[in-house]
């Protein structure tokens, strides 16, 4: 008897599980249909896309006595996809039939106005009464959402859906579910797992509530809610943690110019400079460093492992615990980066990229990110060529794979540009995506363009900045990390043009990265750019700017931020 999670085995599940603990909760996995007599509440913290969700439930034989779970009045906490199976059928897998006990469909997002998936911290419209802090929901709190299809909120056109309503969202001009409600059933479209002690409260109420309270009052009728000018949608602000072993193998934060990680010391007559490197900077321990940034209020983490490409997740492991240890600190959204390609561990063990991934989800992570795998896959994609000149992937990368079987939100691509400076009469492949410096800069007279790299810029390869961001767009992924390997470190500011040039080019979410070297940096990209996350490491490594602070300047300046 007692408090059970439904999981069937795809994304991060640790998330919920580190919550409960975090509360004070015992739980217990649901592995068999018998599972479901001894529970006297269920959670299922669905991820990945719908179809893979009733499917396989569905082939583990659990999809019947969820229903009946339901059916029996016992309280039910669906969280995302948990809250979608809910609904008839949605467009993401038209062949895949849902519980129906509401009758509505899910639909993708328009990507017109806005990128998808909506991802990030939006604030929430609550139905029937404004208050419902009982419930551990506020108007005044913002949650973390990451999907690409939701339940539109439409009274006139639905009534009988519109009655389950509990709250809405808005992003960009769409109205739409944020939770249902009815009787013993309850679901988020956000995640409250992620949504730091705003969502802690929800699970924590949730958990308390008395049966009086599930049976509540019929709800009020619904009127419609025509869109605001504006959505609630908080731009994110991302502390990045590089993680490598020191020259005495332990693990520690560290953190580069332009990549080059080392203390410089000057190279003595007759050595080359690279003898005489210095330690690697030691900027911390990560998980101290995770726990405190989250109590700052960042929106999300990031860990790279940033010597990855030299070791298998087997020899990895000292990282696994890493991340273990920060997911049960942390509860907001923590990207794990490095490494995440096919590898053989020592014992000659073929390891793919998404069984790497997915070492990583099961340790605590929500999206993993892919650098070099990402250059490579889109060099292979672009030798079959396609009618809109991007390439076409075989299936097989690991963008493809890992966004198959996560969702492609659990997917993110770090790009690691480095500009390429020619003269201004440049007339070669790359001329439509020449940048040219503006007049009264530094970059006044100089022209470039942007070249990727892979191996943490150790490999130049043939392939623009532009190539790989669409490439990678079409292959699948959720995201976009924009770093620049001639801003990182330097406190000069963000790359504005290099982040224009992306931006025009995909309409999935972006992370401006580099450069970051005060508060008013962060106004600076989200007032020029339309980046959804802006990231920085050393100024808040080095304790040189606060997340606070970053978040105060961005209020003054009109920029919606999360407090
Ligand atoms: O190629 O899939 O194994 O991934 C390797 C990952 O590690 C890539 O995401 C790559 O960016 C990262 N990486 C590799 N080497 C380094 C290095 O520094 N030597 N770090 C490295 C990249 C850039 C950002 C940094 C921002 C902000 N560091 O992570 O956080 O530039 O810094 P700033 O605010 O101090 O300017 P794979």
């Amino acid at each position: 008897m007692g408090l059970f999670f439904l999981d069937y085995g795809a994304g991060n599940v640790q998330s919920l599980a580190n919550s409960l603990r975090k509360l004070g909760y015992e739980f217990q996995w649901i592995r068999t249909a018998e599972d479901f007599d001894k529970a006297t509440s269920l959670i299922f913290p669905g991820v990945g896309s719908f179809g893979s969700a009733v499917t396989a439930l569905e082939s583990k034989g659990l999809l019947e006595p969820l229903h009946k779970y339901i059916a029996s009045g016992r309280p039910y906490f669906g969280i995302c996809i948990g809250m979608q199976v809910l609904f008839e059928s949605s467009t993401e897998s038209p062949s895949v039939k849902g519980l129906g006990l509401i009758p509505a469909k899910i639909d993708l997002f328009d990507n017109a106005d806005k990128t998808v998936p909506h991802m990030g911290w939006n604030s929430i419209d609550l139905l029937d009464s404004a208050d419902k802090s009982d419930e551990g929901l506020l108007e005044s709190s913002h949650y973390y959402f990451v999907h690409s299809y939701r339940a539109s909120y439409d009274p006139d056109g639905n009534p009988v859906a519109a009655h389950w309503v509990h709250s809405t969202t808005q992003y960009g001009q769409e109205v739409f579910m944020a939770s249902v409600r009815k009787a013993n059933v309850f679901g988020t479209q956000f995640h409250p797992e992620k949504s730091g002690d705003a969502g802690l409260r929800i699970i924590s109420a949730w958990l308390s509530e008395s049966e009086s309270a599930r049976s509540s009052a019929p709800p009020t009728p619904r009127i419609p809610r025509p869109p605001k000018p504006r959505d609630g949608l908080t731009k994110r602000i991302v502390a990045c943690m590089d993680v490598r072993s020191n020259d005495e193998g332990d693990l520690v934060v560290t953190k580069g110019d332009q990549y080059d990680v080392r203390e410089k010391a000057p190279a003595a007559p007759g050595t080359i400079q690279a003898q005489a490197e210095g330690a690697v900077r030691n900027l911390g321990k990560p998980v101290a460093l995770a726990a405190r940034y989250y109590a700052a209020g960042a929106d999300e983490l990031c860990l790279m492992n940033i010597t990855s490409f030299r070791h298998s997740p087997l020899r990895d492991q000292p990282m696994l615990a890493v991340v273990r240890a920060a997911a049960e600190e942390v509860f907001v959204p923590l990207t794990i980066g490095g490494g995440i390609k096919d590898t053989v561990d020592p014992d000659g063990t073929k390891r793919s990229a998404l069984e790497v991934a997915g070492l990583y989800f099961r340790a605590g992570a929500d999206k993993v990110s892919i650098a070099s795998e990402a250059v490579y896959a889109v060099e292979r994609m672009r030798a079959r060529p396609s009618q809109d000149g991007i390439g076409e992937g075989d299936g097989t990368s690991a963008i493809e794979t890992i966004a198959h079987a996560y969702g492609r939100q659990a997917v993110v691509v770090s790009i690691d540009p480095k500009r390429v400076y020619v003269d201004l009469s440049y007339d070669g492949p790359y001329r439509d995506e020449v940048i040219r410096g503006s007049p009264g800069t530094e970059d006044e007279a100089k022209a470039w363009w942007y070249q990727c790299t892979a191996s943490g810029g150790r490999e130049v390869r043939p392939l623009s900045v532009v190539q790989l961001a669409r490439g990678v767009e079409k292959l699948g992924a959720g995201e976009i990390l924009l770093n620049s390997i001639d801003r990182d470190g330097t406190g000069k500011g963000f790359d504005i043009d290099l982040i224009q040039l992306v931006r025009k080019n995909v309409r999935i979410p972006m992370v401006a990265s580099s450069g970051a070297g005060s508060a008013a940096h962060f106004v600076e990209v989200f007032q020029k750019t339309d980046v959804e996350a802006a990231l920085a490491a050393g100024i808040f490594h080095r304790g040189e700017v606060g997340i606070g602070e970053v978040k105060d300047v961005l209020s003054s300046a009109g920029v919606n931020a999360r407090r």
